[in-house]
């Protein structure tokens, strides 16, 4: 741990808010809200493997326990925490089809919560690390009305905080309010807190790593083709196939994170409102980029809850790299 000053994930936020005088003190509680249904999913995480929670819902285990699967209920237990505490009006997650309104019942809140609830989900009975991804903005719809799909579909530029927790070697929590940069928080199983661990990341201009499926070459542009070519004579390659791993790693390290769009999948596989945009916040705030090959992921408008959009993440001058050489690619495609 670094410093000597134990600073709780708490009183760090309350701090930040300190630099808003017109803050309400709502955000302050939505991300606690989501630092508490994450010190639960550690929890499951933590215990996975002998608790009734690998492999597929609907199975049942050596002890004749119903399992559930770990994403479903990570899902859960994150709807559980934030539904009914009056600050949010909707949620919004990859393991619901539609958004999830709040009811006038228990008092639809201002904000809106998009969350991805356990990403890397093939890393789940393996042991590797997974994560949750998170994105918050402000509702477009009249306040103390159930939110809908307007809300959700918000471009990337206006969250009003974003984050994601790792569940590796041990968990960690990041998250950036934007303007005060990104910082991230170590959860100490002695105590039950996040303790302020790594204050004011900056990533890396350049760095070692790069991380992309590179089984998928054959299916690649000739300008992802050309990327890889050049990354594989400077770089390392780390892919772990986990979205927040890879880009924990990477963010802390500096390297670049790419999930192209390919034959297979025209419009690449991550999903922009609760993947894409809260990695992209975490990454310009802490000094780094993330485009789709062309425009900042920030600037893209979203049109559907699960849309997809192809992701280069990392590194500042990785993306840029990655942006020239596609550009140049299709110039000469012309
Ligand atoms: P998931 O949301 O179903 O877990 O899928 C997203 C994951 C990311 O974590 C990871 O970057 C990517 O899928 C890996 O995909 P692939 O196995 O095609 O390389
Ligand atoms: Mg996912």
């Amino acid at each position: 741990m670094r410093g000597s000053r134990l600073v709780t994930i708490e009183s760090f936020i309350i701090e930040q808010e300190r630099l808003f005088p017109e803050a309400t003190g709502e955000l302050t509680n939505v991300l606690y809200d989501v630092a508490l249904a994450a010190k639960v999913i550690s929890s499951y995480v933590r215990r996975a493997g002998l608790a009734a929670v690998l492999g597929r819902a609907g199975a049942v285990n050596v002890q004749g326990e119903e399992q559930q699967k770990l994403d479903v209920l990570a899902n859960e237990v994150m709807k559980h925490v934030i539904q009914k505490t009056g600050r949010v009006c909707v949620t919004a997650s990859e393991e619901d089809e539609e958004p999830v309104p709040v009811t006038v019942e228990h008092r639809p809140g201002k904000y809106v919560l998009l969350f991805d609830p356990l990403d890397g989900s093939s890393n789940i009975d393996v042991n590797a690390s997974i994560g949750t991804i998170f994105s918050i903005h402000k509702r477009m719809t009249p306040e103390g009305t159930p939110g809908t799909l307007e809300d959700c579909l918000q471009v990337g530029r206006s969250q009003v905080a974003a984050g994601y927790v790792i569940y590796g070697s041990s968990t960690i929590l990041v998250y950036s309010s934007g303007v005060g940069g990104a910082h991230g928080f170590t959860l100490d199983p002695r105590i039950g807190e996040f303790l302020l661990s790594h204050p004011n990341i900056v990533s890396p201009k350049s760095g070692t790593y790069y991380s992309v499926n590179e089984s998928n070459y054959d299916r690649w542009s000739d300008g992802y083709r050309e990327v890889v070519r050049v990354f594989k004579s400077k770089k390392n390659a780390r892919y772990i196939g986990s979205l927040v791993a890879d880009f924990h790693r990477n963010l802390i390290a500096g390297g670049i994170f790419m999930y192209p769009a390919d034959k297979k999948s025209p419009q690449g596989k991550l999903r922009l409102l609760y993947e894409a945009a809260p990695l992209a916040f975490i990454a310009e705030a802490a000094g780094g980029a993330a485009t789709d090959g062309e425009r900042p992921i920030l600037d893209l408008e979203p049109a559907a809850l699960h849309q997809r959009t192809p992701l280069v993440i990392g590194s500042a001058e990785d993306v840029a790299f990655v942006q020239k050489t596609l550009a140049k690619a299709t110039a000469g495609a012309a």
